[in-house]
């Protein structure tokens, strides 16, 4: 009995095992973009002269001397990352005034050799979060901004810091491109800047306005779209023209979903500041727990990741008062996010043909993956189907439900386009529509206008580009203690 127990069981695991994955459909994300993805929120740091001059762009004329903070501490800054559940930290180490954080022999305007903000930032890091770099094309300092020469010294500028300061994870390039102090403005050389960059550390995540590796979600006020996929249009391998896509800020929603040949990978990434500025300002304060809540459902929870920015004050220190809306935000998303109702359900699979329901689960498969938590087990459908494909979910008991959050298996590709959720209310007769939305991507968490009760929750999926990958499906309540 034992043994055919054992068999049994070798069997079920060499099944699951050798089954096929299903073919990746369109563009998918690179090992890299994945990893960065899952880090769904990550701290910017805006820091530098503008903390002590109260500028949001200093005109790099200031004197370095300006910049002198009284404790620096960057693993406060760390342990503050680390209590908010961010993973990792992106550092202004040269905003657009064109001073740079560290003592870079490509430019004046630096630190001093004793006062390497980058190096202790670095430092840090190490072994404790991810280290991320801001370097702003645009300088309002650098004598040869708005010449050739600049992309020379700007392409020496990221390779010096990727080379002794690396490696990062992300490398973000800011789309502001304003006159120099000459009064020129500068003609960037993207192809040099990514290809130095990537040169030197090939799984480094590119943000700009368009990508290569990640997006501006095209507002500074955490929000992306409700249809937002992280597919982008590009011409001939190349993303679309510089100078049209980074003059509207974001790629219009009619940039999507052209023909395969001409989508990339390029994610959405929401920056936005904890407080009205990006650089810290004594007459600033942060936003409240419910207001950053806000932000998340509308960043991560709309397949987006979100960079948060929390300014260093100018002691070079996050303020306590930072430190502790950030604190409650995770207290509250772990509240939130530590129940989830669908644990111990059953699911099935369906299609609908007319008035027929067909039953579609397939065995290698199981609707079982969506409720486990293992990121690499997904479900799908058996056979080919793309529209009108129901989940029947039926809880072990009536619970009250305001949110359902659902994840596409992004490494097969984004492919879902239109869905609704409906629940069975014993008060009515039959299913009631509760919400309904287009792209899920990596997380899409949908609110309900108002709590249900129910056992029996649907989610039908009118519309995929290909077999729905789906590999998590989680219900929740907000109001629950
Ligand atoms: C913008 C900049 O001009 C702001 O100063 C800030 O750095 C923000 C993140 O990006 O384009």
């Amino acid at each position: 009995m034992k043994k055919t127990l054992i068999i049994t069981a070798a069997a079920l695991v060499l099944a699951a095992c050798s089954a096929p994955t299903p073919k990746p459909y369109g563009p998918v994300p690179t090992d890299a973009q994945l990893a960065w993805q899952r880090m769904e929120i990550n701290m910017f740091c805006h820091f530098g002269p503008n903390t002590f001059t109260g500028a949001e762009w200093g005109t790099g004329q200031e004197a370095e001397e300006v910049f002198a903070p009284t404790a620096l501490d960057c693993h406060q800054w760390v342990d503050v990352a680390g209590q908010a559940g961010m993973g990792g930290i992106i550092l202004t180490a040269k905003h657009h005034d064109g001073f740079c954080l560290w003592p870079s022999q490509y430019s004046t305007h630096t630190v001093p050799d004793t006062l390497d903000v980058l190096r202790r930032f670095v430092d840090a890091c190490r072994g404790r979060v991810k280290a991320g770099v801001y370097i702003s094309p645009w300088d309002r300092n650098h004598p040869t901004y708005g010449t050739e020469e600049y992309n020379t010294v700007f392409a020496n500028t990221l390779r010096e810091v990727h080379t002794q300061y690396g490696p990062f994870f992300e490398q973000w390039f800011d789309g502001a491109c304003g006159e120099g102090s000459n009064g020129k403005k500068q003609v960037y050389d993207w192809p040099l800047f990514e290809g130095t960059v990537l040169g030197i550390n090939p799984q480094c995540v590119i943000f700009s306005d368009v990508g290569p590796s990640c997006r501006w979600v095209g507002n500074e006020e955490g929000r992306a779209d409700e249809t937002n996929w992280s597919t982008l249009q590009v011409e001939n391998g190349k993303r679309k023209v510089e100078s049209e896509a980074a003059a509207q800020g974001t790629p219009p929603l009619s940039t999507f979903n052209f023909p395969l040949s001409t989508l990339s990978w390029i994610p959405a990434e929401v920056d936005v500041s904890i407080r009205p500025g990006w650089f810290w300002h004594a007459n600033e304060h942060p936003k409240t727990v419910d207001e950053l809540m806000e932000i998340y459902y509308n960043s991560v929870g709309r397949n987006g990741l979100l960079l948060l920015n929390v300014p260093p004050d100018p002691r070079g220190r996050i303020s306590a008062e930072d430190s502790a809306v950030l604190v409650a935000f995770r207290a509250e998303r772990d509240r939130i996010f530590s129940n989830d109702l669908a644990q111990g359900a059953n699911i099935e699979a369906y299609c609908e043909y007319g008035d027929r329901l067909i039953e579609k689960n397939d065995p290698r498969h199981p609707t079982s993956n969506l409720t486990d938590t293992a990121y690499h087990t997904f479900w799908t459908i058996r056979g080919k189907d793309t529209s009108h494909i129901t989940l029947i979910i039926t809880l072990p008991e009536v619970q009250e439900i305001d949110m359902v959050m659902l994840q596409e298996y992004i490494p097969l590709g984004q492919r879902v386009t239109k869905f609704y959720i409906s629940y069975a209310d014993p008060k009515a007769n039959g299913g009631m529509i509760i919400a309904e939305g287009t792209t899920i991507g990596y997380k899409r968490i949908v609110r309900f206008p108002f709590p249900i009760q129910t056992k029996t929750l649907y989610i039908d999926i009118l519309h995929a580009l290909a077999p729905p990958v789906i590999n998590r499906i989680a219900l929740y309540n907000s109001k629950a203690k």
